[in-house]
């Protein structure tokens, strides 16, 4: 299988800075080489270009939106690239702003080649803010409702139609951080939600399998993993640490029942911020959680436990 990897380096979207080195820590903690040992065919397309941090408080609801557009614009364009050549491209963030130029440009691909799409948000976070809801403002905390057509036209309309997914498409995992407004909306637009409070009462398993449920050889499965998805006990390295996450064992559990499906198409690794990091263990996490969603296994048993 090819794989492409591009770097977006960049932190506009959020009000922390230091995401925008996520994709050289990445590197760094020898993610083409892991996917290159797995039998890929690897290639780094290196980093985009864009905009500079401008460093301001927000204006109409919004902080660095003209450069958030400008930024997914080019993350789109390079998304999609790299899917009309049948490669799976890997987006290595940036802030997860950037999430809503990838997902627009996965959503395009599945709208060319008749395909479905299911995403998988695994994040501590909804991103379900808009501009009215927001507290603070950071588009980081809004792409999944860009991508549902609530937002900006800027960013709703960048991958060529409005809304460029339908809220169904989603599975939102690992949540345990969600603003009061932003709460009320998810459910309003019946967003499914496996929060933490699920994972804790059924388990990975049954939460993966539910959110798994229904993929078929026509399906284009994104998966959309913000690191601060992770307990900040194994994942210190990002901006908004919430504690209660996955630990390893269940964070290593979920990425391997996704490449159980053999379904992935396309994939986000967003908000790796190595300014706060600790000896770069964040990333080198990444890298084996992502050897995992390719395949990688410890697995030795003959029979599948019972269920
Ligand atoms: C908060 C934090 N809900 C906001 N969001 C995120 O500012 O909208 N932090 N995504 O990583
Ligand atoms: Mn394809
Ligand atoms: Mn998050
Ligand atoms: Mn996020």
């Amino acid at each position: 299988r090819a794989v492409s990897l591009i770097g977006a380096p960049t932190d506009v979207g959020a009000s922390d800075r230091g995401a925008s080195m996520g994709p050289e820590a990445m590197r760094v903690a020898g993610l083409h080489q892991a996917l290159a040992q797995r039998g890929l065919d690897v290639v780094d397309r290196g980093n985009l270009a864009g905009p500079a941090n401008p460093w301001q408080t927000p204006s109409s609801g919004y902080r660095h939106l003209r450069e958030v557009v400008e930024w997914n614009q080019r993350v789109h364009d390079a998304m999609y690239a790299e899917l009309r050549h049948e490669r799976l491209p890997i987006l290595l963030g940036g802030d997860h702003s950037l999430g809503i130029g990838s997902i627009s440009a996965v959503a395009r691909h599945c709208r060319d080649t008749g395909r479905s799409l299911r995403i998988l948000w695994l994040d501590a976070h909804a991103d379900f803010n808009t501009s009215e809801l927001s507290p603070s403002g950071n588009i980081h905390g809004m792409p999944v409702a860009c991508l549902c057509g609530f937002g900006p036209s800027e960013l709703t309309r960048i991958g060529g139609a409005v809304p460029a997914i339908q809220p169904q498409w989603i599975r939102q995992i690992g949540i345990r951080s969600v603003d009061a407004g932003e709460k009320r909306f998810v459910h309003e637009q019946g967003l499914e939600v496996f929060d933490m409070r699920f994972i804790d009462e059924v388990g990975v398993r049954q939460t993966m399998e539910m959110a798994l449920e229904g993929l078929d050889d026509r399906t284009h499965l994104h998966v959309s993993f913000d690191v601060d998805f992770l307990d900040p006990e194994i994942a210190p390295g990002v901006g908004t640490t919430i504690p209660g996450g996955p630990t390893y064992r269940e964070a290593q559990l979920c990425m391997e029942m996704i490449a159980d499906t053999g379904r992935m198409g396309s994939l986000d690794v967003m908000e790796l911020n190595p300014a706060l990091d600790v000896r770069n263990r964040t990333a080198v996490l990444a890298v084996d959680l992502i050897e995992s969603l390719f395949g990688k296994s410890t697995l030795m048993r003959k029979h599948a436990p019972p269920r």
